[in-house]
């Protein structure tokens, strides 16, 4: 059985809610974060020697990283391809490895810039101006990209999704997508769906 090794308020949640959506039989471990640091702690660096989460255990394979956890759950579970187009089909799969690596490859580190100054309340020009443009550039493009579809890659849900959504969720929360009524839609429409429901009722005590 999959074990989800799972750190509160973040990412991880999204592995909760992609395991739900494979209708997966998994085991979940949870972990809390320190309260003055808001990091994890030594309970969760005991299982993989990054400390971070999601970590995934099934049977000898422990794997970290959010895309390689996907890709592996995929390649496992979805056979029949519910959530990812197959590599047969070239091309759609390319588009879709695209949007599966984009936001922790491209999204989230302007998003972290951006959440780390307004903690520290210190200003600093250069990193503010190099993290407003970049998440303006990517918000543009999820935007762009969206248009007038329900989902990142058009009318079905997909894996791409779960990224997407929690880039854009955290871009919420820091107060980033006001100005952007489809990405507040698209949530919306990600964050209601069945197995993210059941997926927060499991993994939130
Ligand atoms: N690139 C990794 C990032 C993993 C990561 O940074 N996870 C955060 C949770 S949102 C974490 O565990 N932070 C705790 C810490 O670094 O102390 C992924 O895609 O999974």
């Amino acid at each position: 059985m999959i074990i989800l090794h799972h750190l509160r308020i973040g990412r991880s949640m999204f592995m909760v809610w992609q395991l739900e959506e494979l209708a997966v039989e998994y085991e979940l471990k949870v972990y809390h974060r320190d309260p003055a640091s808001f990091r994890a702690q030594d309970d969760l660096k005991a299982v993989h020697p990054l400390g971070k989460s999601p970590v995934i255990e099934d049977g000898d394979l422990m794997l970290s990283e959010s895309s390689a956890i996907t890709t592996y759950l995929l390649e496992k579970f979805d056979t029949e391809h519910r959530l990812a187009p197959p590599r047969s089909d070239l091309q759609n799969w390319a588009r879709f490895t695209q949007w599966l690596h984009y936001p922790e490859g491209s999204v989230f580190t302007p998003l972290l810039f951006n959440m780390l100054l307004t903690r520290s309340g210190q200003p600093h020009e250069a990193i503010e101006l190099f993290s407003n443009n970049e998440i303006k550039l990517h918000l543009d493009n999820i935007a762009r990209q969206l248009g007038d579809s329900d989902f990142i890659l058009g009318e079905s849900f997909s894996a791409a999704d779960f990224g997407i959504s929690y880039v854009v969720s955290l871009a919420k929360r820091l107060g980033q997508i006001d100005t952007y009524p489809s990405l507040n839609e698209y949530l919306d429409r990600t964050l209601s769906r069945p197995a993210y429901l059941r997926a927060i009722e499991r993994a939130v005590e």
